[in-house]
């Protein structure tokens, strides 16, 4: 568990109790809890494991904290936050996603109103009611009812991918270790690397469905159980994510993981396709219309089934029912990046700005990734709050930056190289925030748009025009704004975007933090297509900030991206030709 994933479950603990009006010393301590932890560099499971150190060293980390942060990094929960879960009736949950509700107002809302949905704060709203209560206003009543239609679209009540992961991953060892199980594998939306996942799917191989299902049961992060069959379970998780199980036999491994693969779209195409072949799929395999009392054709495993109707193995990223398939019959399937792949990464923060790591572990930290090569690319000074550099603050980082590679020739062992790079903000007014001839001497450049967001389309898109013509710009940073499940993308015209990238040959990222994921799937395969390089970013604020990368990167894939269409797959060198082809445009 991270420092940041700590921090958000005291956090969350925090809000809970604020929301049953709990004591404030007891709230204020979980706050701060929350704050020490996220504004700790260091990773506290490397603090606690080194010898001769304790997490009770940390200033503010007494020994009843400690203990509840062990708990966590030993994979545990907090006793309290599941108890607190049970205690909130569900609707506050929903209103808390609500964007500028925090749980004081949420508890005045449901104890006054006696709301029972999102839909009843709705009309609450419409009617005038909320505005009368104390601490609202008409003004907060206009916010909400706003901010509403966002939390309300159930596309927005999903897991992160990464926030689904990590309960994959427990769950998968999990049922790998029971006895019954020949083979368990997870399939569905978080197979396919949505950005979101609404619920979890996974396929066991047992001769002994029972065994199975009672392993799962016996799960200690298994909540309620939701249905039981012969060879289905569901229950709820961690995180009141729902768990679909389902048991089959070797026979049809294969057609059941295509199957709850999906996506349905997918499955809907490889359907109709082998009926006109006189062949019928289902999740136990391929049958001859005719003759459905007959062994299967195939069944065992995923690339028999789609051998079967005359296609190559499909990577489940791709299975999103968009060509794929015409693709795979004419054997013209994208052979997809990979997180091997990438040989650099440019785009990060460092303690200068926002980052918690210097840009000595940043370098280390890359370096034990296997990287070769790094741009710092620190906030400008428009990011007061991020306490952003000016020329003079910039000037100084590139110097350190000059010894650092020194020194890190001067080893010898390492091939890592670190860019002077610069994430410049583009002005609400137009323009950068930095002089010319500073970004003129700056390796990497990334323009990003940070202010005036809820400008009109024109303007915005006129200002993120204006940065791609710019000679010094490589790369436009989170091109839409779009934070998943909390803020929508400013108003902008993303066609223009991709045409002007590709004609002045400016990058366009794909930016892998996982609320992001900005490019996302749909714009990077229309970026592909007009000939953009795009670049897989992590946009890391510290050493582990770098791991998203491969969530970046399963973005990419679903996109169908190459290794030729990102441009941090190239050698250093090729990356440089690339960069001097945009200034000479
Ligand atoms: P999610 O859970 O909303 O993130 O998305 P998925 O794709 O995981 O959807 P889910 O969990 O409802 O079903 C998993 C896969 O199982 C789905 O992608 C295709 C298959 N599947 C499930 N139910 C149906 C169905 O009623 N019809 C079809 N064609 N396929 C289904
Ligand atoms: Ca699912
Ligand atoms: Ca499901
Ligand atoms: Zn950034």
């Amino acid at each position: 568990m991270t420092n940041a994933e700590i921090a958000s479950l005291f956090d969350h603990v925090a809000d809970l109790l604020e929301y049953q009006g709990g004591n404030v010393f007891r709230i204020r301590a979980y706050r701060n809890a929350a704050r020490l932890v996220k504004g700790t560099v260091e990773s506290l499971a490397t603090i606690r494991e080194a010898a001769g150190r304790s997490l009770t060293d940390l200033e503010g980390i007494g020994k009843d904290l400690a203990i509840k942060i062990e708990a966590l990094l030993d994979g545990g929960r907090l006793p309290l936050l599941e108890q607190l879960e049970q205690e909130v009736p569900q609707v506050a949950f929903e209103l808390m996603r609500v964007p500028g509700l925090g749980p004081k107002k949420v508890k005045i809302l449901v104890d006054s109103l006696g709301l029972t949905s999102l839909d009843d704060l709705g009309d609450a709203c419409r009617a005038g009611r909320v505005r009368d209560l104390k601490g609202f206003g008409e003004k907060t009543e206009a916010m909400i009812l706003a901010n509403l239609a966002f939390a309300q679209d159930p596309a927005h009540s999903r897991l992160l991918w990464q926030e689904a992961d990590v309960i994959v991953q427990q769950l998968l060892a999990w049922m790998r270790d029971c006895p019954a199980a020949e083979r368990v594998e997870a399939a569905g939306s978080w197979r396919r690397g949505r950005e979101t996942v609404g619920d979890i799917d996974i396929l066991a191989q047992s001769k002994k469905p029972n065994e199975v299902m009672d392993h799962l049961l016996a799960w200690n992060a298994a909540g309620e159980t939701l249905l039981r069959g012969e060879t289905k379970t569901s229950i709820r998780g961690p995180q009141q994510i729902q768990i679909d199980l389902r048991v089959v036999t070797a026979a049809s491994f294969g057609a059941a993981w295509q199957y709850f693969t999906g996506s349905k779209e997918h499955n809907v195409r490889v359907r109709s396709r082998a009926r006109e072949q006189g062949l019928t799929i289902n999740e136990y395999g391929v049958t001859r219309i005719d003759d459905q009392a007959a062994k299967p054709l195939a069944g065992r495993t995923e690339e028999e089934v789609y051998q079967s109707i005359g296609l190559l193995w499909i990577p489940p990223e791709l299975r999103e029912g968009r060509g794929e398939i015409e693709r795979a019959e004419a054997g013209s399937l994208p052979q997809l990046v990979t997180l091997a792949d990438i040989r650099g990464d440019l785009h990060m923060h460092t303690t200068a700005t926002d980052g918690e790591a210097t840009l000595t572990e940043m370098a280390q930290a890359a370096i034990e990734r296997g990287l070769s090569y790094i741009a710092i690319t620190d906030h400008s000074k428009r990011v007061t709050m991020a306490h952003g550099l000016d020329e003079k603050r910039l000037r100084r980082q590139w110097r350190s930056i000059d010894r650092l590679n020194e020194s890190l020739a001067a080893e010898g062992k390492s091939p890592l190289v670190v860019l002077k790079g610069i994430e410049v903000d583009m002005l609400e007014k137009g323009g950068l925030d930095l002089p010319e001839d500073v970004l003129a001497e700056a390796d990497w450049v990334v323009a990003s748009l940070h202010y005036g967001q809820k400008q009109a389309r024109d303007r915005i898109t006129g200002r993120i025009l204006e940065a791609i013509h710019h000679p010094a710009v490589s790369c436009i940073g989170h091109p839409t704004g779009r934070l998943i499940n909390r803020r929508p993308a400013y108003d902008v015209d993303m066609q223009q975007v991709i045409d002007a990238a590709a004609a002045t040959g400016t990058c366009l990222e794909i930016n892998a933090n996982p609320w992001r994921l900005d490019l996302d799937d749909t714009l990077a395969a229309a970026a592909r297509q007009a000939g953009v390089q795009m670049v897989i970013s992590t946009d890391a604020h510290s050493t582990e900030g770098l791991d998203v990368m491969r969530c970046g990167v399963l973005q990419a894939r679903r996109a169908g991206l190459e290794p030729k269409d990102v441009a941090n797959t190239r050698t250093l060198a090729s990356l440089r030709k690339l960069l001097r082809k945009k200034e000479r445009s």
